[in-house]
């Protein structure tokens, strides 16, 4: 019988089935990462909804699994060794699930590191800066007088999916004909620049052609159109 109450989240959000890897999120484009991941790969799983109405992710409970209080985050049971172990940042989280799987890593080693390269580029280019834009275009900033933060984000947005555009030429994924976490990491963030924070015209999205096909090919998998609800919003 696994026993998940050593980590506090857990009083917080309590485990219905403690055997089960679980997930503590909301359906944004770092939180979908996750729940796509485990839609596609199919391992049982129990999410948990953290709202930002509530500042859930602020609360003690949930920064004793993320001390920097953002989702998502994990706990995985059965860890390395059998042993749970509790995980935050989408992109650790998207390779530990590859590795512990098998699935969605391609298996030699220059395949494993050229995806994990493509993760970082997420991690540390587009999510950052989209999530900018987000804010100077749709958000607060939007109603800042000064457009300069604005603009700076949306031409680095637009340098970035230049970058992915020529990275997508004949090839249907990120890594080439095989989908990985790599794309697990990137469309959620293109899908939500072009939705959520309405910026389609503002990087001239259409000149995009590769991005836009690779997208679509994404929102069609039926493991995306799940995993995009997931956790449902109260
Ligand atoms: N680098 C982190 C970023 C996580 C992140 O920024 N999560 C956002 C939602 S997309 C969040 O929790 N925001 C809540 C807040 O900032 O209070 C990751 O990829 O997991």
């Amino acid at each position: 019988m696994t026993d998940l109450t050593a980590f506090a989240i857990t009083r917080k959000w309590p485990a219905q089935h403690a055997d089960r890897l679980q997930l503590y999120s909301l359906p944004t484009p770092n939180g979908v990462k996750v729940s796509i991941m485990l839609e596609e790969i199919g391992l049982p799983y129990e999410p948990h909804l953290v709202s930002f109405d509530s500042n859930d992710q602020m609360s003690a409970e949930f920064r004793s699994l993320n001390p920097n209080g953002k989702i998502p985050a994990i706990i995985d049971p059965d860890g390395p060794g059998g042993a749970p172990i509790g995980l935050f940042e989408s992109g650790a989280i998207l390779f530990y699930l590859a590795e512990k799987t098998g699935q969605l890593l391609p298996p030699d080693a220059a395949g494993r590191y050229q995806t994990l390269q493509w993760v970082m580029f997420q991690m540390g280019g587009v999510g950052p800066m989209f999530g900018q834009l987000g804010f100077f275009h749709k958000f607060a900033g939007k109603d800042y007088e000064d457009k300069r933060p604005r603009d700076r984000y949306a031409a680095e947005s637009r340098r970035l999916l230049g970058v992915l555009d020529e990275q997508l030429t004949g090839r249907s994924w990120l890594l080439g004909e095989t989908y990985t976490i790599a794309d697990i990491a990137t469309f959620p963030w293109v899908r939500n620049l072009i939705g959520f924070y309405d910026a389609r015209a503002l990087v001239g999205f259409d000149d995009f052609r590769n991005v836009a096909r690779a997208l679509e090919a994404f929102v069609a998998r039926p493991a995306v159109v799940r995993g995009l609800q997931i956790p449902r919003r109260g």
